[in-house]
């Protein structure tokens, strides 16, 4: 029901507004929608829990307490029973107001608790303003264990992926000590190794790498399905963040390609992933369960 509290800044002087600015955003703070009215201007900077809010020019119109809310009417009712519980009748009536638009797109309404203690609860009527805020995981590998299951089948081209895979790792900070490489005769191998590996428990996340080609691989199909299907059960079994580095190519030549000649390099994307996923497992464990998951461990 509570969505946010946005505490109001009022700022002296357009020189200090745009210094304050500039520094929230070198320190990472994401700029909200800002607006520029009748003389002032006001810019929310953003974080994950709360904002704060710079205004220059004119005074805040709303109390420098905002809680900002998912169902206001909800929450309406609540403060409104609070009030008739804490003053008389006639003074509840008129320290809260109805909820009403405002001239930004929400809905409104303010309490006042005591002489300099006002507090307004709002609701976006556009909730999401374009952009809904999301756990992402960092890019950063530091501390994390990896294993990395490649596959010996197409060498020339699981080499190359294995190369890609390392140096996504240790470009973001990963030890190499902290890395353990497993190699197994070909794809069809790369799930049960990466379960077994999967279920130690000891690793952020496990990198799977491998190469199919069609044109060589009579029973392409059910190779391929298996493979796929078997790392994505130990991914979901263990709760371990499982890569897919494991390429289908028709060719030789596609395969190259794909392994860092002209379309990139599936191995690093693979690490890359990995890296993600490993650090989204710790951000869900610390949110939802209160802890980090083992896998992000
Ligand atoms: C047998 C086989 C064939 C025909 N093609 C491939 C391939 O394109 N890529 C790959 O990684 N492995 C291939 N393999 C080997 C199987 O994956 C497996 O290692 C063997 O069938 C032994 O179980």
């Amino acid at each position: 029901m509570i969505k946010g509290i946005t505490s109001i800044a009022p700022i002296a002087s357009e020189d200090a507004y745009a210094k304050l600015g500039s520094l929230f955003r070198s320190l990472g703070f994401e700029e909200g929608k800002g607006w520029d009215l009748e003389g002032g201007k006001g810019a929310p900077f953003l974080a994950p829990l709360g904002n704060l809010e710079l205004v220059v020019g004119r005074a805040p119109a709303m109390p420098n307490i905002l809680v900002e809310t998912t169902e206001l009417d909800a929450v309406y009712s609540v403060i409104r029973a609070w009030m008739a519980a804490n003053f008389r009748t006639e003074e509840a009536v008129v320290r809260l107001t109805s909820p009403g638009a405002t001239h930004w797109n929400s809905r409104l309404f303010t309490a006042d608790l005591a002489p300099g203690l006002k507090i307004g609860f709002w609701q976006s009527e556009n909730p999401l303003r374009g952009k809904p805020i999301a756990i992402e995981g960092d890019l950063s590998a530091e501390g994390m264990r990896f294993a990395i299951v490649v596959a010996r089948w197409n060498s020339v081209i699981t080499d190359r992926l294995l190369q890609g895979a390392l140096d996504a790792l240790l470009r973001s900070g990963a030890d190499s000590t902290m890395i353990d490489i497993v190699r197994v005769p070909g794809a069809w191998e790369i799930p049960s190794a990466a379960r077994t590996l999967a279920e130690s428990k000891r690793f952020s996340a496990i990198i799977t790498l491998g190469v199919l080609l069609r044109g060589e691989t009579a029973h392409y199909e059910a190779i391929y399905t298996e493979v796929a299907r078997g790392i994505g059960q130990s991914q979901q079994e263990t709760g371990v963040p499982h890569a897919f580095g494991v390429l289908t190519c028709e060719t030789l030549e596609q395969a190259l390609d794909r392994a860092g000649l002209k379309a990139g390099n599936k191995g690093f994307e693979a690490a890359i992933a990995a890296i993600e996923m490993a650090s989204i497992g710790v951000k869900l464990g610390a949110k939802f369960q209160g802890h980090p998951t083992e896998a992000g461990r």
